[in-house]
């Protein structure tokens, strides 16, 4: 059994139901359960067209699923929900990104975890750290606790939206 850290965005289409539309699909993969979700984040869109404000989340899945299997899945659910895909970073209905798998470091052709981004997006580190372990250790080595503390929360707000299920 694996601990994922899954990523979730979405801009277009009534972003709230979007996002618990897909906490709902996660929980019913096989072999996995959403074990905890973060509280639901507006966000300012990184990207190169104007495009609406983001709700972001992060969540806790534990799954039998293998890492490309996993893909496969979250891809499944992206096109169930309507995702087109147009410009990189553009407006969605629904992004699901693997952060991490485990400990592992995986760096192929479809899927590269930890998701390059990570580092960097406060919409990213944020809910995962209010979900995870503050020591939380990256395979890389980083510490949660210390990429949080060096990337801005900017306007990142924390609304008072919830999943069904938290
Ligand atoms: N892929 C590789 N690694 C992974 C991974 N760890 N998880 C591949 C998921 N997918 C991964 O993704 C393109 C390809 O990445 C996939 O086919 C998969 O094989 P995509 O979802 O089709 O395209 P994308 O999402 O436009 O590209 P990318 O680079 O994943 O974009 P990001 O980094 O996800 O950024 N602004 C705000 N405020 N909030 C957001 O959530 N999201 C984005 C998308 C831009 N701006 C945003 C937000
Ligand atoms: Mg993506």
């Amino acid at each position: 059994m694996t601990a994922a850290y899954i990523a979730l965005g979405s801009n277009l289409q009534d972003p709230l139901t979007q996002l618990r539309s897909a906490v709902s699909a996660l929980d019913k993969l096989p072999g996995s359960r959403v074990e905890r979700t973060s509280s639901i984040y507006r966000s300012t869109p990184v990207g190169p067209v104007t495009q609406p404000d983001y709700l972001n989340a992060v969540l806790l899945l534990t799954t039998v699923l293998s890492p490309l299997r996993l893909l496969d899945a979250l891809q499944q659910i992206e096109q169930e929900q309507g995702r087109v895909r147009g410009v990189r970073w553009g407006p969605r209905t629904l992004d699901l990104d693997i952060l991490l798998y485990n400990d592992q470091h995986i760096d192929s052709p479809r899927l590269a975890i930890p998701h390059p981004a990570l580092q960097q997006r406060n919409f990213v580190l944020y809910p995962l750290f209010e979900i995870s372990d503050a020591n939380l250790v990256l395979p890389d080595g980083a510490v949660l606790d210390t990429l949080v503390a060096a990337c801005p929360r900017d306007d990142l707000e924390k609304t008072s939206l919830r999943f069904n299920k938290n």
